[in-house]
């Protein structure tokens, strides 16, 4: 693949510069003899710092390269885990064409999604910096002037620009998603699903690219050494092939240490500022925007969407509430008749995909039992419909094993009390290991559907 600093070389040099294999002629032309750079950005002499260079682009490049394919595997499996093989389940039965092998998610451990979110979310947001410090070392390389002068080098530069237009669009949206809730004109999850796939075909195509550069940069010299270097020892990389080291570097600001303590510490900061989030301990989850909304007493605990917002009102929590069970046979049941069955108590933790998550103590019926009550014995799923009735959140899918676990709850009680409006009064499913959004509250129906 011929290089990309051929380009600046040859028309700083004056030589005439010729099309290379491949590349149509005609374009070539427009490009190189009518095209001057179009603003300062596409100057060399506008990237002077002298930190840049291959060495510290893949000392970022290789936080990246453990920390991406974390973020790849636990988007896929939050994906998965929301069930898309039920149609009725929110959200990602919409993206056709690029369904993943289903599988029914488990039961056990209960903190699987919570983790697997937890690391999502987390990671994705600890990673916001590196990404950042790392687009920062490569930017003359995004300003190259003209663009391309192979088609093979065209393609390239395209495949870098999905690469950096999908990291951005997906960290962008993904924490709008966490901070604002849905804000888009588009679907949150359609988008950042279609973006993770471009994403992914961009990364990998990358890392099969420039992964031998990465380890022959990483080894030119080493990390240890490097944290020695004071700001006056401080000189740029050896000039190297792919253009990253400035021509005509400036004096230093600032040494390499420098940089990799503030975009390390910038990182670490972030992380400590919404750790308390994602394992449910408030007095450090400074960032979250979201779920202000608490209850009182054992109810103290973060709710996603209030009963007043989901428009549930006192007449339909009322003695008038009855919960419908639908199998060979329809129960109706008052809550005191669902209290006078036998209860059930379990430590479980609601974990929202916004990486949000609480261990409550939750009591209530088991959801097996209804399923015996009803005379179902070969139970292929449930739709759980809740009072809400519409929206994304009225409804949820629950698979077999899902509806069987010893510990999937309708819940009537948290910790020790009856539940409060908010968390979902007069009865919500919990579920281990289930995804927060499938824990439906103010739950009013289940459909019972055989194998
Ligand atoms: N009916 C209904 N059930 C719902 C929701 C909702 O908005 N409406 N939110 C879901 C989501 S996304 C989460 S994370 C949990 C949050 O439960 P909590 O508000 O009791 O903490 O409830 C789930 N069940
Ligand atoms: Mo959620």
């Amino acid at each position: 693949m011929p290089d990309t600093t051929d380009t600046r070389k040859v028309r700083e040099d004056g030589e005439e510069a010729g099309p290379e294999y491949g590349f149509p002629q005609p374009l070539f032309e427009l490009l190189e003899k009518k095209g001057k750079p179009p603003g300062p950005l596409f100057s060399p002499r506008l990237w002077r710092s002298p930190l840049r260079g291959p060495w510290l682009t893949s000392v970022f490049g290789a936080v990246l390269l453990i920390g991406l394919p974390i973020m790849i595997l636990t988007g896929l499996l939050s994906y998965m885990a929301y069930q898309p093989q039920f149609p009725g389940n929110a959200f990602p039965h919409k993206v056709y064409g690029l369904r993943l092998p289903y599988f029914d998610w488990p039961t056990n451990p209960s903190w699987l999604y919570r983790l697997n979110q937890g690391l999502h979310v987390g990671l994705g947001l600890a990673l916001v910096p590196i990404v950042l410090a790392k687009l920062w070392s490569v930017i003359p390389k995004l300003f190259v002037w003209p663009p391309a002068r192979s088609a093979a080098q065209l393609l390239e530069r395209a495949s870098l620009a999905l690469l950096v237009g999908s990291i951005l669009f997906e960290l962008a949206t993904g924490v709008l998603n966490i901070q604002y809730d849905y804000v888009f004109g588009f679907d949150f999850y359609t988008a950042h699903y279609y973006g993770a796939w471009v994403f992914i075909a961009a990364f990998v195509l990358h890392v099969g690219l420039k992964l031998p550069t990465m380890r022959r940069s990483l080894k030119s010299r080493r990390l240890r050494d490097e944290l020695r270097v004071s700001l006056a020892d401080t000189v740029p990389e050896p000039p190297d092939e792919h253009g990253l080291v400035a021509e005509d570097p400036s004096d230093p600001t600032i040494s390499r240490r420098g940089v990799l303590a503030v975009v390390g510490g910038a990182s670490l900061a972030v992380t400590a500022v919404t750790l308390g989030q994602t394992v449910g301990w408030r007095p450090t989850a400074l960032l979250s925007a979201r779920g202000q909304s608490y209850g009182d007493g054992p109810n103290d605990f973060q709710v996603n969407r209030t009963a007043r917002t989901a428009g549930i009102t006192d007449a339909d929590v009322s003695s008038y509430y009855r919960l419908f069970v639908e199998g060979r046979t329809t129960l109706q049941l008052s809550r005191e008749e669902l209290l006078a069955l036998p209860q059930h108590t379990a430590e479980l933790p609601i974990a929202c995909v916004e990486g949000w998550s609480t261990v409550q103590t939750w009591t209530g019926v088991r959801l097996r039992d209804l399923v015996q009550m009803a005379g179902v014995d070969n139970l292929d799923s449930a739709v759980i419909t809740s009072l809400e009735r519409q929206g994304a959140f009225s409804r949820a899918v629950l698979n077999r094993g899902q509806m069987t676990d010893s510990d999937s709850l309708l819940a009537l009680q948290v910790n020790g009390v009856d539940l409060s409006m908010d968390h979902g009064f007069p009865a919500r499913c919990i579920v281990p290991a289930a995804p927060g959004v499938h824990n439906t509250k103010w739950v009013s129906r289940i459909e019972l559907r055989e194998a």
